[in-house]
């Protein structure tokens, strides 16, 4: 059963239901020209689309966190997000998202007019903290083991509940240490970010002890490995398990759930929100 009681100061946002955030990776491998260079054009019309399919939220990321995925520099990733983040926060109505790590892309994104940081690295890069800290916004901070490229060969816990709880945990203190107010802060246990399938599974299984922490919990499993080990489906045909996943993951309590697939995400929520109102 869902505690949706969080009072988290993202003035478009309402989290007294779930909520979809859609994901739009602005790589050029996502929304190509045709050729290496990134379609503005194309990106922007995804993000118009995924509003009126239901998202709430918009995920921008110029930078790929995949298994395996290798860094790029923080002008490649600012020339990727900032001509996007730049017209959709004059189009839309609902808030964007930067997903990053680095705090001089934090800055400019928001400059350019997001009002929500994604950090997959839990403001852990050198000045992340104080930079959120002056930026205001919300933030959503994210436990992975390891880094992108390696995360995934043989990762390791001796009790993966806790040890990600209190991650993020300590991470929560500092950032309110740091003057961030809790009312900003959403916790995130990265579904596939240095876990094996058992890992996730149990993550999933035991998500009520990380809603339970009190902080809007956001979940992340759309087309990921977990659901092609199960399914043994490629990335493209994982939308059934996906959708499973996601409605798990709301009636267990997280209250966003980010993903691709943001209609049949979004139905699904519905769906979830009507049971657990049902008498
Ligand atoms: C960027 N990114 C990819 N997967 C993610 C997940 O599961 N959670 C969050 N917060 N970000 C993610």
């Amino acid at each position: 059963m869902y505690n949706l009681d969080h009072n988290l100061d993202v003035s478009k946002l309402d989290l007294t239901k779930p909520q979809v955030m859609g994901i739009l990776n602005v790589t050029p491998d996502s929304f190509s020209d045709g050729g290496k260079f990134l379609s503005i054009d194309k990106a922007v019309d995804r993000a118009y689309e995924m509003v009126m399919e239901g998202a709430a939220l918009i995920d921008i990321g110029g930078e790929s966190t995949r298994p395996g995925a290798q860094p790029v520099t923080e002008a490649e990733e600012l020339e990727r997000v900032l001509p996007v983040i730049e017209i959709l926060s004059k189009a839309l109505q609902i808030p964007i998202s930067i997903d990053t790590s680095k705090p001089q892309v934090m800055t400019e994104a928001v400059k350019c007019g997001a009002g929500f940081i994604n950090d997959v690295r839990a403001l852990q890069e050198q000045g992340a903290i104080q930079t959120a800290k002056e930026l205001d916004v919300p933030i959503c901070l994210m436990h992975m083991q390891g880094e992108p490229r390696s995360m995934q060969h043989e990762p390791r816990y001796k009790n993966v509940i806790e040890e990600v709880k209190s991650f993020l945990l300590e991470r929560v203190q500092l950032c309110e240490a740091a003057g961030i107010e809790k009312t900003k802060i959403v916790i995130d246990p990265g579904i596939g970010f240095g876990k094996s399938l058992e890992h996730n599974l149990s993550i999933l299984k035991h998500l009520s002890e990380f809603v339970a922490l009190g902080l809007p919990v956001l979940i992340g499993v759309s087309r990921k490995s977990m659901i092609g080990a199960l399914l043994d489906e490629p990335a493209d045909k994982r939308l059934f398990g996906g959708i499973a996943l996601a409605a798990a993951a709301c009636l267990a309590g997280a209250t966003i759930i980010r993903t691709h697939d943001v209609k049949a995400t979004s139905d699904a929520l519905k769906i979830c929100q009507a049971l657990v109102h049902s008498k």
